[in-house]
């Protein structure tokens, strides 16, 4: 049975302040896959080839292969309970940003509208040639690798390893951790940074930080209250269901 500190409950129940920051564990429970543990995707994949500029470079193909197959099962994805927990905590408190490392796009789908997208979206894509960044949903592609309309060749609109963030959108997910009374850091193994400096940034500047993983992270020693649970079990418990 979980149990939340009283410093949690109120800080939950004032509903001013709170700040998230999600990773892939948020949309486990969605069947979406993760990245690291069991059945993830670095189990099978090599994170050099398939998620970097240089294995785009080398065999732009395979790498739409991949993301191909990505789009297809996220397509078939719902947000779960974890999500419409917190798109409808932010309609209750009026403001809630939400910073997530995700790219399935089920935090917007759920209802949230202040969603920070540190990595980017696998239904946006960027031309190579023109910089054009358009949404696309078709799953599959018809052709692969895809073409932009003027020739160039298509990349989707996601942050590699080795790529800078997109500095806006960085620039406002800190300052959001700087002012934060509350940071929920839910599902992420924490390891990829910047975002995984997160945390930290927000601890320094006074928050009361809570992990909800259900397991442990190198995070897990610095936070102010761990919750050993699963986001879709953990959230609508905290902050209250969906309507
Ligand atoms: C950068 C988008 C500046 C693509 C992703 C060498 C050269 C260049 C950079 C580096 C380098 N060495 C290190 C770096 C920095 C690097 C980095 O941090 N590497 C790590 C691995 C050491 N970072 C970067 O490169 C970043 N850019 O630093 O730019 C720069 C530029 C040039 C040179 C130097 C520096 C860019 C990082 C972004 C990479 N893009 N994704 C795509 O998705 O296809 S990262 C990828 O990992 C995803 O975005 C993912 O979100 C992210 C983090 O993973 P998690 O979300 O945490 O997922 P994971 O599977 O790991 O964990 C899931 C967790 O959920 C687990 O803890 C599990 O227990 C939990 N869970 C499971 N079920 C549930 C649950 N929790 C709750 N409920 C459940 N039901």
């Amino acid at each position: 049975m979980l149990t939340f500190s009283q410093r949690l409950k109120e800080l939950a129940e004032r509903g001013r302040g709170v700040v998230v920051l999600t990773g892939a564990g948020m949309s486990a429970e969605s069947g979406v896959p993760t990245f690291r543990g069991k059945d993830g995707f670095w189990e099978k994949e090599s994170v050099e080839d398939l998620a970097t500029p240089w294995g785009f470079a080398r065999d732009p193909a395979k790498v739409w292969r991949w993301y191909d197959e990505r789009r297809r099962q996220i397509a078939a994805c719902r947000p779960n309970a974890g999500h419409l927990s917190l798109a409808a905590y932010e309609a209750r408190c009026g403001d809630l940003p939400l910073v997530t490392q995700n790219i399935d796009g089920l935090h917007a789908a759920a209802g949230s509208r202040r969603v920070l997208e540190l990595h980017g979206n696998i239904f946006r894509v960027r031309c190579e040639r023109d910089g054009l960044v358009t949404e696309d949903r078709r799953t599959p592609l018809p052709v692969i690798p895809p073409a932009c309309s003027c020739g160039g060749l298509l990349r989707p609109d996601v942050v590699w390893f080795g790529e800078t963030l997109p500095a806006r959108v960085m620039e406002e997910a800190t300052a959001a951790a700087e002012s934060a009374d509350l940071f929920l850091v839910i599902g992420t193994s924490s390891v990829v940074y910047p975002a995984a400096g997160l945390p930290a940034v927000a601890g320094a500047a006074g928050a009361w930080v809570v992990e909800i993983n259900p397991e442990e992270t190198p995070l897990s020693d610095q936070v102010d209250e761990v919750l050993r649970g699963k986001a879709a079990e953990v959230l609508p418990a905290l902050l209250g269901g969906a309507p």
